[in-house]
């Protein structure tokens, strides 16, 4: 029998080659403090990483149960192995492996609604986190309110206490915490969205007033929804990845997580029902998140977004191969330059080094990082990455070609077809609107660029602002022109 007839779990755990770290403590005694909401890939190689450490030095009653919204697949792979998985940590140099202990237990929210709200309830959680991702907080992202008419918060408030979105979770089970006097949670969300903690909680609170003017008051003046910034390239896992890790193991693991090197979370420290020693476990916990997210979110996330869509238009599969084109590394290069004078950041924060550290780690050849994965959701990412920026420099006369030519690619993209023609599988809330729209539009970028500029919970009223739309409609008539790769060279050589 080949190394990968055995499954990884605690009863393999000692079999596992000495270089591989696994849980330095005893995990019989470990008991539940946080659910979790959102276990995918990200949520395992970032904030269970820190948890297990703080495990590791002896905060026992900090264990994580995770929760998946819709799909069982997690749990249907996880629950076998005891809920222990590996995050295989890729640099150039090699890789590193680690099992990890900190989950617990997993729940498919939807099996059992009920069951979850009920587990969140219980007064030993206090913290909720979350990484749904930008679409699954039901709001518009251009103006960070709850999106009412959202079917998932329509049936959340038909079905109170068997919700389905994230917020109909977090106000469902407040609700049944006031209820028994307990003290509500913090509710920690680790999603890309700008001010995240502030926008969850207004996206909250408005869900709770929909159903009661006074749990909306009791959630807004007893909760704490501390903001965070969060950092740490995770690539979906393939097949492939699960090969390499069993290889690496001598045991199978159907469920690990591949990652960088870095890894950086930045809270604010605002805590209603305690946490972790999270400084211990290389947490940065600071009193104002917010400079550190728009660093991150217009330096990383927008030159990411950017290699997403003109890369994959120029045929790039990966972020790294995409920087192996030197005018695509320029153009990331570029997108950070022009993003950066929009930051004010505290006394001490080195922008240039953290921006050569984003193009290393785009570069890491270890890490195949899908520009199609990044590609997704386009419209919920584009406002905090993009956009904003754009907004801060026509504000300050400054040009705003770089960023123009980004959103074009968007554009570009969402018209579902590539520029040999063959489908693109464009994944996005509203695939729909916008595939209905470049089509009534057709390949023509003065059409095209202001019907697409026209939707407003993309947009706003910044799409409407003649510069913007001129140099949007530029950079788009040039990409239809030239093609993406020439249109990256002519902007990066200018
Ligand atoms: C990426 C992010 O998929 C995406 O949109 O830009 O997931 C990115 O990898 C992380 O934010 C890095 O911390």
């Amino acid at each position: 029998m080949g190394p990968s007839s055995m499954r990884l779990g605690f009863a393999t755990l000692d079999r596992l080659p000495r270089s591989v770290r696994r849980p330095a403590y005893d995990r019989s005694r470990v008991t539940p403090g946080i659910v979790h909401l959102g276990l995918g890939a990200f949520h395992r190689a970032h904030q269970a990483v820190v948890v297990d450490d703080c495990l590791a030095a002896g905060a026992a009653s900090w264990g994580i149960v995770g929760a998946s919204l819709r799909s069982p697949d997690t749990r249907d792979a996880l629950a076998p192995q005891d809920h222990l998985y590996t995050v295989a940590v890729r640099a150039a140099e090699g890789t590193e492996h680690r099992v990890i202990g900190a989950l617990l237990d997993s729940v498919v929210a939807r099996e059992n609604p009920a069951a979850l709200v009920e587990r969140m309830a219980d007064p030993a959680i206090r913290i909720v986190s979350l990484t749904v991702t930008e679409k699954g907080y039901c709001h518009t992202p251009q103006t960070g309110d709850l999106d009412e008419r959202h079917p998932d918060v329509v049936h959340d408030l038909n079905n109170f206490d068997a919700p389905r979105s994230a917020p109909g979770f977090i106000v469902a089970a407040l609700a049944r915490r006031r209820a028994l006097g307990a003290l509500p949670f913090t509710v920690l969300c680790c999603d890309n969205l700008a001010a995240n903690g502030h926008t969850v909680q207004r996206i909250v609170t408005q869900f709770a007033a929909l159903r009661s003017r006074d749990l909306g008051k009791w959630i807004a003046d007893n909760a704490a929804f501390p903001s965070t910034m969060v950092d740490r390239i995770v690539p979906e896992t393939t097949d492939s990845d699960r090969d390499a890790v069993a290889n690496a193991l001598g045991v199978r693991d159907a469920w690990p997580v591949i990652t960088e090197p870095f890894t950086q979370w930045v809270v604010e420290d605002r805590f209603t029902a305690g946490r972790p020693n999270l400084a211990a476990a290389g947490v940065e916990l600071v009193t104002d998140v917010k400079p550190f997210e728009l660093m991150k979110l217009r330096l990383l996330n927008a030159s990411h977004s950017a290699l997403a869509y003109l890369g994959y238009l120029s045929g790039y599969e990966t972020i790294a191969d995409s920087m192996q084109d030197p005018h695509f590394a320029r153009l990331a290069a570029r997108v950070m330059e022009d993003a950066a004078v929009t930051l004010t950041m505290p006394a001490g924060t080195d922008l240039a080094a953290y921006r050569a550290s984003l193009l290393r780690r785009f570069a890491n050849p270890a890490l195949h990082h899908r520009t199609w994965q990044i590609a997704m959701d386009g419209s919920q990412k584009l406002p905090q990455r993009l956009l904003g920026a754009m907004q801060d420099r026509l504000a300050r006369n400054l040009p705003i070609a770089t960023h123009a030519l980004a959103v074009a690619g968007w554009m570009r993209y969402v018209t579902a077809t590539d520029e040999q023609g063959r489908a693109i599988d464009v994944r996005d809330p509203l695939a729909a609107e916008l595939a209905a729209l470049t089509r009534e539009a057709g390949p023509v970028a003065e059409r095209l660029a202001p019907a697409l500029l026209g939707v407003q919970k993309v947009f706003g009223p910044l799409g409407s602002e003649p510069p913007l739309r001129e140099a949007v409609t530029t950079a788009l008539a040039r990409l239809y022109r030239d093609g993406a790769r020439r249109a990256v060279e002519t902007l990066v050589s200018a």
